[in-house]
């Protein structure tokens, strides 16, 4: 799509679209009766399903105005991959590819949440107008991440993960998941309390795919409901991930990711029943369908 194409941006004479600031949005403008669709933006070489599609500024925009345009509430902007094994990425170049992102997003009035695990990332793209830090870090998060998120009252998002991209395939090793996670997120969210921030501000995550295997997936996903009795928004990724390819293969071969969003779209529906706060998927209308769809089941 040419990005002159899109309503609210200019000609592209100059290496960013030029956009007009009229749209500018709130985190407050969000609506409250539905569950949000969290679209993914990764300026990444290798995320799983869509490394190396968005490098470029140019591409990651044009990029996340379709994801605005077909429904997105907000969007997460990721320059790390997460993937296991993933080789980490210097903040420096982290910053680099998604901090013109976030300005020229921002100005088409996006709501933004960025997904770093990085103290001097979050603060930059705070500063460029970012609205939610989305840290998949869990128990290793870098510390002065708590301080910055009670200096700024950002919401936060404090996901669930134990080790690091390298050694989180083999710390999957849990009697009861579900009460685990919650027990170490519980941790976690007191930890955070206890440095200033806002129990408000937290918003939690079970960090699917994160130290965990289908199993345990697929545990936390039937348990949604006590995740929420810890009090806090809770967000769900389960987008394109390995459980689904696995849950959907066919004879040796799992499903390749980029057939993974109607599966993706139906555990957005048995989210939204319970009433999760968001989704993050790559496939924003499949589960904006669904989520509609939940609400016109609830509503009669
Ligand atoms: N999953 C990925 C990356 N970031 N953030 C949150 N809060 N929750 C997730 O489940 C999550 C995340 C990995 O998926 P990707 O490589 O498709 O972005």
């Amino acid at each position: 799509m040419s990005l002159g194409a899109i309503p609210g941006t200019g000609p592209n004479t100059s290496p960013l679209p030029v956009i007009r600031k009229s749209k500018v949005k709130t985190l407050a403008d969000l609506p409250t009766d539905r569950t949000l669709v969290m679209g993914i933006l990764n300026v990444t070489e290798d995320s799983f399903s869509d490394g190396g599609q968005y490098l470029s500024a140019d591409a990651a925009i044009d990029r996340g105005l379709k994801l605005l345009y077909s429904g997105a509430d907000i969007i997460d902007v990721g320059g790390e991959s997460t993937r296991p094994g993933a080789k980490d990425v210097d903040p420096e170049l982290e910053r680099s590819r998604i901090i013109p992102v976030i300005e020229t997003l921002v100005k088409a009035g996006a709501i933004i949440s960025v997904d770093t695990m990085h103290v001097s990332t979050a603060r930059a793209a705070i500063n460029a107008g970012a609205h939610i830090i989305n840290d998949v870090s869990g128990l290793t998060y870098e510390p002065g991440m708590p301080e910055l998120i009670a200096e700024t009252g950002v919401p936060y998002v404090l996901m669930h993960r134990r080790g690091t991209a390298q050694s989180m395939v083999a710390e999957a090793n849990y009697q009861d998941v579900v009460t685990e996670v919650i027990g170490e997120l519980r941790t976690l969210r007191d930890e955070f309390v206890a440095k200033g921030v806002a129990s408000e501000q937290i918003i939690i995550d079970p960090g699917l795919g994160f130290a965990k295997d289908a199993e345990h997936n697929w545990a936390l996903l039937g348990h949604l409901d006590a995740l929420e009795e810890l009090g806090h928004r809770v967000l769900i990724g389960t987008s394109r991930k390995r459980f689904l390819g696995e849950l959907l293969s066919t004879g040796e071969s799992s499903r390749a990711p980029l057939e993974r969003d109607i599966a993706t779209a139906a555990t957005t529906a048995l989210a939204a029943k319970d009433q999760v706060w968001a989704v993050r998927v790559h496939d924003v209308a499949g589960s904006r369908d669904a989520i509609k769809v939940v609400k016109a089941y609830g509503s009669h």
